[in-house]
């Protein structure tokens, strides 16, 4: 167990802090890692957890003193779909949110930085396949802005202040330890539970539209990965492309198929439809390989058996197939 560090999750009972939390815990000790979100959670009951309100920077330096943080993991934010709905406050929570915590890095009171970007960072002027890592961007979407202003900045703070910061850009993220929060790529989380609780979905998405997504443990292992790499490796300061797998709505029905055999899907797409189209269907992660050794292990198989066999087990109680 490595005890040297003390590091804060910001966001820690969301989609991707959930698990990211129990993975760092292994590593750090469960002292070692507090969790943080703006309210109480189940969370609280497994170790260290803090109230933290992001936009606060008063709130979040008195925590970060309290407890001798050195690493800063911030995953609040709001997502691609929610924050077309709230675009002003979801511009103030995803930027102000950064800054406060940058300035943490720029003050030396903490020494390094993890900050998620994402694929909405490119937009509809940006090639579909395997797009690169530096290419037309112009995102369409509030989330998507606020990512790219995000990844300028955190390249800023880097080149000007010497802040150690760390990002990658997620695909959408599945697992079946946690839900996720207002995303575009949802619905290859719901589409899961759905086939276990109903046998049927209906799909926001239209069939033939294919995302980069990626199976929540080659994730937690991407930014693990990246918060670990000797800092001469991470030559990018803004943020990574990263990649995995990419599917369509038609394609992991085709793979449900094969465990629960009636599972039906219709199509009723709204307006996460236009979100979607607007982004790659394919990521070219090979300057992540290169520089820090990126490199995923499961296709969308080995997640389809992998979920459907984790989401029985835990959910025994519920009346699933
Ligand atoms: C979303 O759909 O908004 C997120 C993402 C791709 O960043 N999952």
């Amino acid at each position: 167990m490595r005890t040297c560090e003390k590091i804060l999750v910001i966001g820690s009972s969301g989609q991707i802090g959930t698990e990211l939390v129990e993975n760092l815990r292994n590593i750090y000790g469960i002292d070692g890692v507090i969790a943080s979100d703006i309210k109480i959670t189940e969370q609280a009951k497994e170790g260290p957890f803090e109230v933290i309100d992001v936009l606060n920077s008063q709130n979040l330096l008195e925590i970060v003193k309290r407890h001798n943080i050195s690493q800063v993991y911030l995953l609040a934010a709001m997502l691609s779909a929610t924050a077309e709905k709230n675009p002003k406050f979801a511009w103030d929570l995803n930027m102000i949110g950064l800054f406060n915590v940058l300035d943490l890095a720029k003050e030396k009171i903490i020494s390094k930085v993890y900050w998620p970007s994402s694929i909405a960072v490119f937009g509809p002027n940006t090639p579909k396949q395997n797009t690169p890592q530096y290419t037309v961007m112009e995102p369409s979407t509030v989330y998507g802005i606020s990512k790219q202003a995000g990844e300028r900045w955190c390249e800023y703070y880097f080149n000007k202040y010497n802040v150690d910061v760390r990002s990658l850009r997620y695909p959408g993220l599945i697992g079946w330890k946690s839900a996720p929060g207002g995303g575009t790529t949802d619905y290859a989380v719901h589409i899961f539970h759905e086939a276990l609780k109903t046998g049927s979905y209906e799909c926001f998405l239209s069939e033939n539209t294919t995302l980069p997504m990626m199976y929540m443990p080659d994730a937690i292992k991407a930014t693990i990965g990246i918060m670990e790499a000797d800092a001469d490796k991470i030559k990018i300061r803004s943020s990574y492309n990263l990649s995995s797998l990419s599917f369509s709505p038609k394609d992991i029905a085709t793979e449900i198929k094969k465990h629960i055999p009636e599972f039906s899907i219709s199509y009723k797409p709204d307006s996460r439809q236009q979100i979607a189209d607007s982004w790659p269907k394919s990521i070219d992660s090979s300057i992540a390989s290169e520089h820090w050794n990126w490199k995923s292990e499961f296709d969308l198989t080995e997640m389809t058996n992998d979920m459907i066999k984790n989401l029985k087990k835990s959910k025994k109680s519920e009346t699933y197939k």
